[in-house]
């Protein structure tokens, strides 16, 4: 099994050495998996390229490793716990020996439909226990997956379909959550209505069993596909560095990149964090409350927890669903040891009162996580003494789509915790602070833009179809590191506090969005002229959307009632603003450039002091706006 720190001396001699020679560190890492034929080289990089390679030669299958491997040790041990949304209703579980059989006959499954190594799989699923079936079933095939989050629209879908020309999609009919029941499969069929020409099988999954449209030419059955199917599926042969999935994710520019991670050192690397960061024991229940379609799910429930060896819960529902004590009474159900959710979440079930946490005995909590946004320290502290009960430690974690894996958070029980801080670097990270001239900054109490200066196995390898992009966006700011796009302040004690987006990307409820991409969106509305998106402080959210609009229309009510619903159908609900602003004018400087930071002070309600407004080309639309601020 791979190493699991047990104290402080350790961290801190594993780290020394993971620095000193990552090389020989991430073999050593790297050799506690089934490979089928060992690799000739550790590491190969260039960060000016970007080139990064780990492990090359070297050939596996990452499901071998969370399935097969497990099967004499722990095979009738429960793999995936799912709990549905509706509280009455039952609980499934999977052992090892069940996934194994259940991956094999939806990988025989896909490839009767024409799937086969290197070609792309779209998924627009709830989060069922096929859902992960079913990327498992790629990865056993060597089919590169794409999830796409269930609640991006028909156009977004379409636009991530044709970006990485996937050949099939993989949905459900419907989707429930809360109390509503979601139409998935209606979404797919607009999305290909949309020019999604690559795919030629849309494979359902019957989940709440409403009535469906159907395309005979396109449509199957996912029962009537995979049932059937033989439980016995040899594993692909994957070179280390070939790709394992397509994950996107927004950027300051206007269209979602496709971050690319492949196959051996994103396995070696989520294993590994998994097993320290949640310092998860044999027998132990972890729970992750992300959705799939993001990569804390890719990472943190799917193939951390699998191949570790773990028994990993997975939730169909919300938080607040039948009302806000649901996680707790997940929790004491099951009997919880490791639970790692968002701060958003944690602020929502604050709001709601404290009686929800304490109707329930959450005693098996040994570690709680937060991670996906900053927390706040009032959220920290209710979540120690409300959740934690000051017993279990609290992992804030910091990390990235890009990153593949948990980077920099505090070790429960062998590194000291405090509010708000991520605290300490992962064994093989080597984060630094630099500054805007591009010089690091040394020494503590500082503050700076947080950068990498050395690969580690789960790093991003490219954007899809676009590798100039990702050496533009990640390798370019500053001479051979990778730029996280955030920045960090490092205490007197050397621990580093994440503070948030450096760029025109805001964090709304722990997802990602670009403003620019909303932007675009509310720019698809006839009688928008301009609009200008800036996030604000938000009490649940982290932060809200906040948008100026310049439009050619007077009536202020409909209008914004259609931006939403143009924004829904460009995006998806999670990108509608929560403040829509008309405006008679954007504050430009005079080469035409909108201030931005102008419009954050005012959206965040902090008038006082804008600086100086006499350089911009129109400073008469600043009282204007601040005027009109909703
Ligand atoms: C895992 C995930 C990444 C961005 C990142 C940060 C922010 C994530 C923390 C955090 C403060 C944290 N991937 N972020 N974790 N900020 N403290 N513990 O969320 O690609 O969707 O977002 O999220 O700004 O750059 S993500």
């Amino acid at each position: 099994m791979i190493l699991q720190i047990q104290n402080l001396e350790e961290y801190q001699q594993v780290y020394q050495r993971s620095v000193a020679d990552p090389e020989a560190f991430w073999a050593e890492m790297a050799d506690s998996f089934v490979w089928k034929k060992k690799w000739d080289r550790v590491l190969d990089w260039d960060f000016r390229t970007p080139k990064v390679e780990w492990f090359s030669g070297g050939q596996l299958n990452i499901t071998e490793n969370c399935l097969d491997r497990h099967l004499e040790s722990r095979g009738d041990q429960v793999a995936i716990l799912w709990e549905p949304n509706d509280p009455e209703g039952e609980t499934v579980r999977y052992t090892y020996r069940e996934l194994h059989a259940a991956v094999c006959r939806a990988a025989n499954a896909l490839k009767a439909n024409g799937i086969g190594k290197g070609d792309r799989v779209c998924f627009y699923m709830p989060m069922v226990p096929e859902l992960a079936i079913a990327v498992l079933a790629c990865a056993r095939i060597g089919a590169i997956h794409s999830v796409v989050f269930a609640g991006f629209s028909a156009t977004a879908l379409a636009d991530r379909v044709k970006d990485a020309t996937c050949k099939m999609i993989i949905c459900s009919d419907y989707n429930s959550r809360g109390a509503k029941n979601i139409p998935v499969k209606k979404v797919v069929d607009e999305a290909m209505d949309m020019g999604c020409d690559s795919v030629t099988r849309v494979i359902v999954h019957r989940n709440t069993g409403g009535e469906v449209a159907w395309n005979d030419r396109v449509d199957r059955w996912w029962h009537e596909e995979v049932d059937g199917q033989s439980s016995d599926c040899p594993a692909e042969t994957m070179e280390a560095e070939d790709e394992l999935f397509i994950l996107y994710t927004s950027g300051s520019t206007g269209k979602p990149k496709g971050v690319v991670h492949t196959c051996g050192g994103y396995m070696v690397y989520t294993c590994f964090s998994f097993k320290n960061v949640f310092q998860y024991q044999d027998g132990d229940v972890y729970w992750c409350t992300a959705d799939i379609g993001w990569i804390t799910g890719h990472s943190y429930i799917v193939y951390g927890p699998l191949l570790a060896g773990a028994t990993t819960l997975m939730f169909e529902g919300v938080p607040t669903f039948p009302d806000a004590g649901r996680f707790w009474q997940i929790c004491e159900k099951h009997q919880v040891n490791q639970f790692y959710t968002a701060p958003t979440a944690i602020r929502a079930l604050m709001a709601r009162g404290d009686e929800w946490v304490e109707k329930y005995d959450l005693s098996s909590l040994k570690v709680i996580g937060s991670g996906g946004e900053p927390i706040n320290e009032e959220a920290w502290n209710w979540y120690n003494e409300k959740v934690g009960k000051g017993q279990a430690p609290i992992v804030d974690t910091w990390w990235q789509t890009e990153t593949g894996g948990i980077m920099i958070t505090p070790l429960p029980g062998i590194t000291d915790t405090k509010p708000c801080f991520a605290a300490y670097p992962m064994p093989g990270i080597q984060p630094v602070l630099m500054n805007a001239d591009g010089q690091e900054i040394e020494g503590n109490d500082v503050e700076g833009l947080l950068c990498i200066k050395f690969p580690w196995p789960s790093m991003i390898r490219t954007t899809w179809g676009d590798h100039d992009r990702c050496r533009n966006v990640y390798f370019s700011a500053f001479a051979d590191k990778y730029f996280t796009g955030d920045g960090a302040r490092r205490d007197a004690e050397g621990r580093l506090r994440i503070i948030g987006r450096v760029d025109d990307v805001i964090n709304v409820s722990g997802h990602r969005m670009g403003t620019a991409e909303v932007e675009n969106a509310i720019n698809q509305h006839g009688h928008v002229v301009e609009s200008a998106v800036v996030g604000y402080p938000h009490d649940i959210k982290g932060q809200g959307i906040y948008a100026y609009v310049i439009a050619d229309r007077t009536d202020a009510e409909p209008l914004r009632r259609e931006i939403l619903e143009v924004v829904t159908k460009e995006i998806g609900p999670i990108a509608k603003p929560d403040k829509i602003q008309i405006v008679p004018g954007l504050p430009k400087t005079r080469s035409g450039k909108i201030m931005r930071r102008i419009l954050r002070k005012i959206a965040s309600g902090d008038t006082g002091n804008l600086g100086d407004v006499s350089t911009l080309l129109n400073p008469e639309v600043v009282e204007a706006v601040k005027e009109g601020a909703v």
